[in-house]
């Protein structure tokens, strides 16, 4: 595995050596040097999970023959695509949030010299990732099934946020429109499909697999990907900022959360009072007064509830997969997240 996460993160430089020989930077170097930083500021820093399940996945699939160093290389581009993806979704959701830390560092834009040109900074990541496509995949029969694929995962994800951010909407703060099926769409679209689908979907298309044949892999996964962020909504209070990399804004910004439907939902009149009170107001007596309540209503305990209700639903959906290829596949995926503390 080690040897694995090097030649990933070897992958990496060679990939941002490429990016960065275009001749849209011969002019100065200031602006080549800005690109190089950016990308090391905002791309690995993470737990890689999603780049490196590209290659797990295809190994898995590829069902015990050895992967030839091409192939590596392939997954791994892939892989980065996956990641370059998540640093420009990252680096917009944290300016839309309000974030203030990302994996343990200032978000990009709240540096003096970056600010709101960090919006530039997500396009450019995202138009990072049709160059290494094209770079790498151009004579792939698979090629524009890929482009298309992240066409759709990005649609999606967009989509997905764009729900998260009209829900909290100033002036109409209201939580009775809060509710589990609303907050299953939004996580499903803003999550699900571009931390789960999109890796196994990317691997299955290297093995030269029928995305359309696979549709209830892409439910299973999104099923998992719904789990995940559940996950992150609960980390976002219950987390350790020194665990997880960030300070958690969730009640502060009004958001969706799993949590907050939770409380919601097992509430009395009286606790629902101090939610409608307190929820989304961005000063410390009144998140400190949600933090309460979610601690009065075990919320803690209802989280454990809901992982192990979901890890037992998800189990039995992928062991009744035909191929035990893709029950790999998905197992080790869902052993990468479950119980994570960040
Ligand atoms: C995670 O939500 C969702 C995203 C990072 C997708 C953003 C999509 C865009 C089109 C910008 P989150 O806000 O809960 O994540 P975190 O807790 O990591 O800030
Ligand atoms: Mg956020
Ligand atoms: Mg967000
Ligand atoms: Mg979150």
């Amino acid at each position: 595995m080690g040897d694995r996460k090097t030649k990933f993160l070897e992958a990496y430089s060679v990939l941002k050596s490429e990016l960065l020989r275009d001749p849209a930077f011969n002019f100065t170097d200031a602006s080549r040097q800005w690109v190089d930083r950016m990308l090391d500021y905002n791309v690995p820093g993470g737990k890689l999970n999603r780049g490196l399940s590209v290659i797990d996945s295809y190994e898995l699939l590829k069902e015990g023959k050895e992967l030839t160093d091409d192939e590596i290389f392939l997954a791994s581009a892939l892989g980065w695509c996956i990641e370059w993806l998540q640093a420009y979704f990252l680096v917009l959701d944290d300016i839309m949030d309000g974030s203030h830390t990302r994996r343990g560092q200032p978000c990009w834009f709240r540096l003096p010299e970056v600010g709101l040109n960090a919006v530039n900074d997500g396009i450019m990541l995202r138009n990072h990732i049709p160059r290494i496509l094209k770079k790498h995949f151009k004579n792939k029969p698979y090629y524009v099934e890929l482009l298309d694929l992240f066409n759709e995962v990005e649609f999606q994800t967009t989509s997905g946020q764009m729900i998260d951010l009209i829900t909290t909407l100033e002036g109409q703060k209201d939580l009775s429109k809060y509710s589990m099926p609303i907050h299953h769409r939004i996580v499903q679209y803003k999550t699900a499909y571009y931390s789960f689908y999109l890796p196994v979907a990317c691997a299955l298309l290297m093995s030269g697999e029928n995305l359309d044949s696979h549709t209830e892999v892409e439910k299973i996964l999104v099923e998992m990907g719904t789990y995940f962020q559940v996950q992150d909504d609960y980390l976002d209070c219950f987390g350790h900022p020194d665990v997880i990399g960030k300070i958690g804004t969730d009640i502060e910004d009004f958001k969706c959360s799993w949590l907050v439907v939770k409380a919601l939902e097992l509430s009395n009149e009286e606790q629902k009072k101090l939610l409608y009170e307190n929820y989304g107001k961005a000063d410390e007596a009144s998140v400190a007064k949600v933090k309460a309540l979610y601690k009065e209503l075990d919320l803690e305990g209802a989280f454990v509830e809901y992982e192990n209700a979901s890890y037992e639903k998800i189990i039995s959906s992928i062991e009744v997969q035909p191929s035990k290829a893709v029950q790999a596949v998905l197992k080790s995926f869902l052993a990468k997240i479950y119980k994570r503390q960040k």
